[in-house]
């Protein structure tokens, strides 16, 4: 691909405890993704992002990190990430690794030389510790799995963690971690890893004195009010600082931002050119099943990309979201509409994200037994809130027990009808969700550059075209609707029997979506 290869790569998103376990544990590693990048060149994706697979207690899956350049022995060892990436790219595909700097574990050394420091010793400075106010914490910072973001030690200081009490937040105004930051990215790209994923890219500067959310307004994660502690101006200044230090390397690494930011045009603040090279858009994941929230989200991120000259990246799901298929409503409704917004997502001009999984069409499962719930917003809220790891079950690769070819009997356990959705059984089945992903990925290689040429067929449908010679037509209505033929059918998200064609029309059904190719009047 070349130059600029994220322009318009499709990303695969491994969740490595739940990808492929090589040694019986029940855990995926790295020597199971190592297994598996066969699987992922045949898919067709252009390169890989490994949540994190450092050395740490697991209090929030690895993003409780105690050393940034240490392989968990969960995971394996460095030496199997080195050739995990070096592999990776035999097979032609690219390496993303996950960087997680808006805090650390508590397990970090760093945090256990602040605890055994005295209060506003300089060991201490690193993170955010400060004294209560009338008893309480500091201020009315909520973590975002739950309760207070502050905890009180022995001592009576309080320090701030943003998410677990496991990870305290960095100091962001501190130097020892702007240059122990930069150096664990050199470490990395050393070893050859094409980009990385920023954690909580808008966390890492807080608003000065640590004002009150109450005094600026709570709002939710994508919420409209600016909140003290996500997306504030200073966060720009680091990225610009790595920025350097990634273009400083040969070959177009990357970084790619994982910032929930109240709009497309905050996301876009983070795309500048001398910034980072892609953002999520989480705005696409949240757009609920209808052309309207879909139009509306598509057209608006494309415009303020543009403006700054990045791709859009496009994401229907991850780690920490529920499952597509279930948000579209579940059972064979959602499934229908997962499989329509993987045409309209991966024809969209961009990026995109693939979360492991989804391509064979898993739905969040709902149903866990509480005393297996991992995802640390179970404990923190109190038991009110189930958590992530629905979406984090381990994949079906076989039929194979106990598994279903995953490996060991996995840390969360797989539903039994995930044996008719495991890899192998969807292999060779022309109207899979997995040969529809194939053949999307193989066709998407040869789409046009043309930026979407918008048309009008109804207002359940979104449809354009993309020049020269392809169209993109996805009803998200309740009745079918009639559609003047945009060329050959290309590819569809329902069998293509199922489609009532004549010369002239074609009969697009509810919750599909076609991809058409060659001359139209359209
Ligand atoms: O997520 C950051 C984040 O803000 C949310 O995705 C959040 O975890 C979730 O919505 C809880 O409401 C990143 C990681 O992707 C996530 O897995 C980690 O738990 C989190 O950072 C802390 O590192």
């Amino acid at each position: 691909m070349g130059k600029n290869w994220w322009r318009s790569a499709v990303i695969y998103q491994v969740y490595v405890r739940s990808f492929a376990d090589s040694n019986g544990d029940g855990y995926g590693d790295l020597p199971g993704v190592r297994d598996r990048l066969g699987y992922l060149a045949d898919l067709g994706v252009d390169a890989l992002w490994l949540t994190p697979f450092y050395a740490s207690p697991m209090a929030d899956g690895g993003y409780d990190v105690a050393d940034y350049r240490e392989v968990d022995p969960l995971f394996g060892k460095l030496a199997d990430a080195e050739a995990l990436i070096d592999d990776a790219h035999r097979h032609g595909l690219r390496v993303i690794v996950d960087l997680v700097p808006n805090h650390t574990s508590s397990a970090h050394p760093w945090f256990a030389e602040a605890l055994a420091a005295a209060p506003d010793s300089p060991e201490r400075a690193r993170y955010v510790f400060r004294e209560g106010k009338d008893g309480g914490p500091p201020n009315d910072w909520e973590s975002l799995f739950g309760g207070p973001a502050w905890t009180r030690l022995p001592d009576g200081q309080w320090y701030l963690h943003l998410f677990d009490a496991a990870q305290p937040d960095l100091n962001w105004e501190h130097p020892d971690v702007h240059a122990e930051f930069e150096s664990i990215l050199r470490f990395w790209l050393d070893r050859g890893v094409d980009g990385i994923r920023i954690d909580v890219a808008h966390g890492l500067v807080k608003a000065a004195g640590l004002p009150d959310v109450l005094h600026t307004g709570q709002a939710g994660l994508l919420g409209s009010a600016a909140l003290p502690y996500f997306d504030q101006d200073g966060v720009h200044d680091i990225y610009r600082e790595w920025r350097k230090i990634l273009d400083s390397y040969e070959g177009d690494r990357i970084a790619v931002a994982e910032a929930w930011v109240p709009n497309a045009q905050r996301l876009a603040l983070y795309l500048r050119q001398d910034e980072l090279h892609q953002a999520f858009n989480f705005h696409y994941a949240n757009a609920e099943w209808s052309a309207e929230q879909f139009r509306t989200v598509i057209y608006d991120s494309l415009a303020a990309v543009a403006d700054v000259g990045a791709p859009s990246t496009w994401v229907l799901s991850n780690h920490d979201i529920e499952r597509h298929v279930t948000r579209y409503g579940g059972g064979e409704t959602g499934l229908r509409r997962a499989r329509a917004a993987a045409l309209l997502t991966l024809a969209l001009p961009g990026s995109a994200y693939v979360y492991q999984g989804e391509e064979l069409g898993l739905a969040e499962v709902t149903d866990l037994p509480e005393e297996v719930l991992a995802d640390p917003m179970w404990e923190r809220s109190g038991h009110t809130e189930r958590g992530r790891d629905g979406c984090r079950v381990p994949l079906p690769w076989s039929g194979k027990e106990p598994s279903f070819g995953f490996g060991g009997p996995a840390w969360l356990p797989q539903p039994s009808e995930w044996a008719a959705l495991s890899v192998q059984a969807q292999t060779g089945d022309p109207d899979s969700t997995l040969s529809l992903y194939r053949n999307a990925l193989r066709l998407r290689r040869d789409l046009p550059e043309g930026q979407p040429r918008w048309f009008d067929a109804g207002s359940d449908v979104l449809a354009f075209h993309r020049d020269p010679g392809f169209a993109c037509t996805v009803n998200f209505g309740s009745s079918p609707v009639s559609l003047p033929r945009q060329g050959r059918i290309l590819l569809s998200s329902i069998p293509e029997h199922e489609l009532e064609q004549t010369d002239e029309t074609v009969l697009l059904p509810p919750d599909s979506a076609v991809w058409w190719t060659g001359d139209s009047d359209a």
